[in-house]
């Protein structure tokens, strides 16, 4: 996409100007926080399909995302075949064995235990989309020559950020997921060394029993997260 000395600064005036008089605005704000407020993270999935045109929505306005240099390092990856859901699953399995079998440490499967979690991934086939985010550790200009990208994991964390607030916009619910490695990711979905999946993103319609921890729902109050100076 960027060819090499190619690129330069020329303003151009702001295309779109969003303007709300403050009582709008506050409406708007308050509105947002309860709309996010409805997002759970769900990991039981109804088998119901889901449009590959709402996914391809959804992964456009991760795409708007701000990034380092604007070099926009991720890419992303929409899985709703079966057999390749299944392999994905067999080998995010085999790697979570390792590490609810003590793998990842004392206190980090103490921090896991109000989760509920555990090595057992259905939502890995049972949702009808896995969305694989990869961080582009370095670019190619069109000549193929390299380039660095920037503060990768900040901008790639920021489109993840868009991605599953568009999701749950769309009327879906998301499990953000990370075995952990996850090199698997580049053979069986043909990524380049130069990117490192960060992420699995399943994708679909809660199923008729689906739950969630309650201690996922303990929010820390405003006051904690926020320090203001008037
Ligand atoms: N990757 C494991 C463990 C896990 C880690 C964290 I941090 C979580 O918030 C949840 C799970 C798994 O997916 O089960």
């Amino acid at each position: 996409m960027f060819a090499r000395n190619k690129l330069q600064f020329e303003p151009v005036p702001l295309p779109d100007r969003h303007a709300m008089n403050d009582e709008d605005m506050r409406r708007a704000a308050s509105d947002f926080l309860a709309f996010m407020r409805r997002r759970h993270t769900v990991r039981d999935y109804d088998r119901r399909p889901v449009s590959a045109g709402v996914i391809r929505d959804c992964i456009a306005a991760a795409g708007t995302a701000p990034s380092g240099a604007n070099h926009q390092p991720w890419h992303f990856a929409a899985i709703a075949n079966a057999e390749m859901k299944k392999a994905i699953r067999e080998a995010a399995e085999r790697e979570e064995k390792d590490f609810y079998a003590g793998g990842g440490g004392e206190e980090w499967l103490k921090a896991l235990e109000p989760i509920g979690t555990n090595a057992s991934k259905p939502h890995l086939e049972d949702a009808p989309w896995l969305i694989v985010v990869f961080a582009q550790r370095y670019g190619e200009f069109d000549d193929g020559t390299r380039y660095k990208n920037y503060y990768v994991p900040e901008s790639v964390g920021i489109a993840t950020g868009v991605l599953v607030t568009a999701l749950h916009h769309a009327g879906l619910v998301a499990l953000t997921h990370t075995p952990n490695p996850m090199s698997f990711l580049n053979d069986m979905l043909g990524r380049p060394k130069s990117e490192k999946p960060v992420m699995i993103i399943a994708v679909g319609h809660p199923a008729e029993n689906a739950t969630v921890p309650a201690v996922a729902k303990l929010k820390k109050p405003l006051d904690e997260i926020l320090s203001e100076f008037p």
